[in-house]
């Protein structure tokens, strides 16, 4: 595999972090301070953890779109969760231009990603111009990405139109029967380990597989310079 690491980082700076030790789903799973369970994509009902973890080890592997945890509330429901991690200084909150925004007023901003093997993210570029970091806490993900320059993502029914809804593709079939037979216009690529963190740029676009179960954490911030 074609490998760069120009946009991944491991400098040691998740090595303190809480998350490290308390979110791997062998142990996120009981955290006594998720008492309510989480919410799963548009559910109204919060879901018991240890319920989707036996979902991801029983019946993910038979599904050709698993299902996908995006927690964007979790750090309002659970606020004692944001001291598990700590925002490196490079992506540090004074230069968001959105800090101090009420929370009803911001997009989603913040979430905990929770994923099966297989599963991913097509290619799209993130809403809002923003900029965005993703750190890993257990698995691997296989990540490529394409400048904001490019105009068609090479095996991808789109257009310049279409990106801005940001149209996704289902991410496994990209990258199973479309990657492997590109001559040109590759992505830059990188495999994602736990501790490292991939920064995307805004305006880039981005696709991402899960190469294993996976337990993340991701940001976007509004750069006020972009
Ligand atoms: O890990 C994923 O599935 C998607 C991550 C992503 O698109 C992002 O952080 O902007
Ligand atoms: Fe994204």
């Amino acid at each position: 595999m074609h490998e760069t690491r120009s946009s991944l980082y491991h400098f040691g700076v998740m090595d303190d972090w809480k998350a490290m030790n308390k979110w791997p789903f062998e142990k996120f799973q009981h955290d006594p301070r998720i008492v309510d369970g989480v919410n799963i994509g548009q559910r109204v009902m919060p879901v018991p953890l240890p319920n989707y973890v036996k979902y991801l080890k029983e019946r993910a592997a038979n599904e050709t779109a698993p299902w996908v945890i995006f927690m964007s509330d979790v750090f309002d429901i659970y606020p004692e969760l944001r001291g598990d991690y700590i925002i490196p200084d490079y992506f540090s909150e004074s230069d968001d231009f959105m800090t101090g925004v009420e929370d009803d007023l911001r997009l989603d901003w913040r979430w905990i990603l929770m994923a099966a093997k297989r599963s991913g993210s097509g290619w799209h570029v993130d809403p809002a111009n923003t900029t965005g970091w993703l750190a890993l806490v257990q698995g691997a993900k296989l990540w490529g990405m394409y400048p904001p320059s490019v105009y068609h993502i090479p095996g991808v029914k789109n257009n310049y139109y279409q990106k801005r809804d940001y149209d996704m593709e289902d991410a496994f079939y990209w990258w199973i029967y479309t990657r492997p037979y590109l001559k040109s216009n590759l992505p830059i690529e990188c495999v994602q380990k736990p501790g490292d963190i991939v920064f995307i740029p805004s305006g880039w676009w981005h696709s991402v597989l899960n190469l294993d179960d996976t337990v993340a954490v991701t940001q976007n911030f509004c750069n006020k310079y972009r």
